[in-house]
C-alpha cells in the first residue's frame, strides 16, 4: 500500500484532553478521531487493527462450532419489554422513535434479540446446542465517556450466544468458549487474567471476566500472590483470619456524640479505634426492600456481596426520602442496628460477628451507644462476609496474600441458565414432547476496546508498538528520498519481493522530509521497518525492529531471508 494514498493523519503535539497513552497515541498516529463523546471513526490503520482482530477471533470461535451472523442493531423496545429489561438501564439505552412514533432501542447487547430468533425458530431439542455470534456496533450512553476506544458510547462488540437443552451442554460450551478466549488473547500477545466476576443483573450462576493488565484500567482485580486465584474486586472474597474474641461484655450505654456523623470524627472522639466501631450503611434493594449492611469501622461495605444476599438484581443507598419512609427517618452518621422497623433486613459482616463492646449509631442525632455487642443488643438477620477484601488479606484457600491490580475487562462471559427464555418463553420439545425453556449462555469480547488495551500494553515514548499478529502492516518501507533513482529502485524491488512473499507492506512513497518519515513511521508502529537510504547504491539497508528499537544494517538479499524467518514465526503462532 502506497503512504500516499491512505489517510493516516498523524499529528505533532500531544492533544490535550487525552489522559490515557492509548487515547493520545491512537489520535496522534492517526488511528482514530473523535466524532462525539465516547464516538470514534476507525481511520484506515485502526480499521486493519480491527480486521486483524475479527479474523482471530473467527479462527478460534469457528473452531468451538461458532457460525458467525448479523443481527439488527435497530430493535423494537416490545422486545425488551418482554424480557423486562427495556426501563433497567434507565439513560445508559439509547432510545429513538421510527416515524409511526414506535418505539425502538439501539442494541447494545443482543440477549433478547437471540431468544427471539430461537423461540421463533427451533422447536425441539435435537436442533441443540447452537453456537451464534456476530461482531457488531453496540450502543451504550455512558454517563463518562472517556479514554478513547476504552470507554465509548458506541463500540464494537463481539456477542456469542450458546443454546441448550441441558446445563451439563452449557457447561461444555462455556468451558470450550472460555479456552477459545484464552487462545485469542494469546495470540493476540496479551497480559490478561481471567477472574470470577459479578453477573450483575444477568442474573445466572456464574461468570468471568477477562482482565487485560494496564495502569489505566478501571477494573480493580484481587489476585493471590500464590496462583491459584484472581477474582475481580466486587466479588473478590478473603479466608477470616481472627481468632475468637472473648473479651467481657460490658453494659451498653448511650453517650452524648456532638458533630461525629464520620467514622473518623467517631474514633476521635471516644478515643476508640475505627476496628471498634460499626458502620451501617443503609441500602434500598431493587426499589423496595430495606437492607442495613454492618461492617467492621475499618472496613468497607461491598455492594455486591449485599445485593446478592438480599437476592436483588439492583441496589442502592437508600436516599434521605427512603430513610423517612422505610428505616423511620433515621439521621445520617447515627444510623445503628438497634430499634430499626421489623422489616428491615440486617446483614452484618463476619468480623462484626466477632466485635465485642463496639460502639454503634443510636438511630438518634448526636448520640451513639458504646459497649454494644451483637447477639446480646441486636441480631442480623445473616452473618456473612460483605465487606471488600483489602490487600494482604488470605485468599479463600489461605495460601499467600491478596494483591490488587488494574485493568481493562476485554471479555466477560455468563452462564445464564434460563433467564431470558423463561421470560420470553423460548422453549424447545424435549426428548420425551415436554416444552423445557432453552438453557443459555452469553459471551462477549471488546474489539474496539481490545486496540486500546493492546497500545496500553505495547507502546513507548515514540508511538505505537503493534505485535506482529495484529498490526496493520507486517513490514514499512521508508526509503528516504523517493525521487532518488537507486532507492526508488531498491525500495519497488523489496515492495514486489516482500508482497510476493504474502507479506502486508505499506510503502512511505511520499516527499516528505526524512524526519516526518521517521517520526510517523515510529508513531504508527509497524513491527518491521526497512529504510533506504544512502546505502541503497550497494544494495544495503537498515531494519529496525519496532519492538526493541534494534537497527540492524543488512544486505537486501540478507533482509529477505530474515523477513521469511519472521514471517514462518507469525505463521506458527496461527497454527498454535
Ligand atoms: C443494556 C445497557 C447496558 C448494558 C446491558 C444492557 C451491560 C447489558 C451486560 C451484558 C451481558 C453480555 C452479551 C455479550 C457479553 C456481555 N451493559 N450488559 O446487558 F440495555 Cl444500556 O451485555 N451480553
Amino acid at each position: 500500500m502506497k503512504q500516499s494514498q491512505i489517510f493516516i493523519p498523524t499529528l505533532r503535539d500531544v492533544p490535550s484532553d487525552a489522559e490515557a497513552a492509548s487515547h493520545q497515541l491512537m489520535l496522534r498516529a492517526g488511528y482514530i478521531r473523535q466524532v462525539s463523546a465516547g464516538v470514534y471513526t476507525y481511520l484506515p490503520l485502526a480499521w486493519r487493527v480491527i480486521n486483524k482482530i475479527n479474523e482471530i477471533v473467527r479462527e478460534e470461535l469457528n473452531k468451538t462450532g461458532g457460525t458467525e451472523m448479523m443481527l439488527p442493531t435497530l430493535i423494537p423496545a416490545d422486545l425488551w419489554r418482554e424480557s423486562g429489561r427495556y426501563e433497567t438501564y434507565g439513560p445508559e439505552m439509547m432510545k429513538l422513535k421510527d416515524r409511526h412514533n414506535r418505539d425502538f432501542l439501539l442494541g447494545p447487547t443482543h440477549e433478547e434479540t437471540f431468544t427471539k430468533l430461537i423461540r421463533d425458530d427451533i422447536a425441539s431439542y435435537k436442533k441443540l446446542p447452537l453456537h451464534l455470534y456476530q461482531i457488531q456496533t453496540k450502543y451504550r450512553d455512558e454517563k463518562r465517556p472517556r479514554f478513547g476506544l476504552l470507554r465509548g458510547r458506541e463500540f464494537i462488540m463481539k456477542d456469542s450466544y450458546t443454546f441448550h437443552d441441558s446445563y451439563e451442554s452449557l457447561d461444555h460450551a462455556y468451558s470450550e468458549i472460555w479456552e477459545a478466549y484464552e487462545n485469542i488473547f494469546d495470540r493476540i500477545g496479551l497480559d490478561y487474567r481471567s477472574i470470577i466476576a459479578d453477573a450483575g443483573a444477568m442474573g445466572g450462576s456464574e461468570s468471568m471476566e477477562f482482565i487485560a493488565l494496564a495502569d489505566i484500567g478501571e477494573d480493580t482485580i484481587a489476585y493471590s500472590t500464590e496462583a491459584g486465584y484472581a477474582a475481580n474486586i466486587e466479588m473478590a472474597s478473603s479466608k477470616f483470619n481472627e481468632s475468637k474474641n472473648t473479651d467481657v461484655q460490658l453494659e451498653k450505654e448511650l453517650v452524648e456524640t456532638p458533630n461525629a456523623s464520620t467514622i473518623e470524627e467517631l474514633a476521635e472522639l471516644l478515643a476508640v479505634d475505627k476496628k471498634e466501631i460499626l458502620k451501617s450503611v443503609l441500602y434500598v434493594v431493587d426499589g423496595e426492600k430495606p437492607v442495613l449492611a454492618i461492617v467492621r469501622g475499618d472496613h468497607e461495605v461491598n455492594e455486591i456481596k449485599v445485593r446478592l444476599a438480599s437476592e436483588g438484581e439492583l441496589i442502592e443507598k437508600a436516599t434521605d426520602q427512603e430513610i423517612e419512609d422505610l428505616f423511620g427517618g433515621i439521621p445520617a452518621g447515627y444510623v445503628g442496628p438497634m430499634g430499626l422497623p421489623e422489616d428491615v433486613l440486617i446483614l452484618a459482616d463476619e468480623y462484626v460477628e466477632n466485635m465485642v463492646n463496639s460502639v454503634s449509631g443510636a438511630n438518634e442525632i448526636d448520640k451513639h451507644y458504646i459497649n454494644v455487642n451483637s447477639g446480646r443488643d441486636f441480631e442480623a438477620d445473616q452473618y456473612l462476609d460483605i465487606r471488600m477484601v483489602q490487600e494482604g488479606d488470605l485468599p479463600p484457600n489461605g495460601n499467600g496474600e491478596l494483591k490488587f491490580a488494574t485493568g481493562i475487562e476485554i471479555g466477560h462471559i455468563f452462564k445464564l441458565g434460563t433467564r431470558f427464555s423463561e421470560t420470553m418463553d423460548a422453549t424447545v420439545l424435549d426428548q420425551n414432547g415436554r416444552p423445557i425453556p432453552v438453557v443459555m449462555g452469553s459471551y462477549g469480547i471488546g474489539i474496539s476496546r481490545l486496540l486500546s488495551a493492546i497500545v496500553e500494553q505495547n507502546y513507548d515514548e515514540k508511538g505505537l508498538v503493534w505485535p506482529s499478529s495484529v498490526a496493520p502492516f507486517d513490514i514499512h518501507l521508508v526509503p528516504v528520498n523517493y525521487n532518488n533513482e537507486a532507492q526508488k529502485e531498491l525500495a519497488d524491488e523489496l515492495y514486489e519481493r516482500f508482497t510476493k512473499k504474502g507479506f502486508e507492506v505499506l510503502i512511505d512513497d511520499r516527499k516528505e522530509r526524512p524526519g516526518v518519515k521517521f517520526t510517523d513511521a515510529e508513531l504508527i508502529g509497524v513491527p518491521v521497518q526497512i529504510t533506504i537510504g544512502k546505502k541503497a547504491e550497494d544494495g544495503i539497508v537498515e531494519v529496525n525492529i519496532r519492538e526493541t528499537n534494534e537497527m540492524i544494517e543488512s544486505k537486501k538479499e540478507e533482509v529477505l531471508d530474515m523477513i521469511s524467518i519472521l514471517k514462518k514465526t507469525h505463521e506458527e503462532e496461527k497454527e498454535q
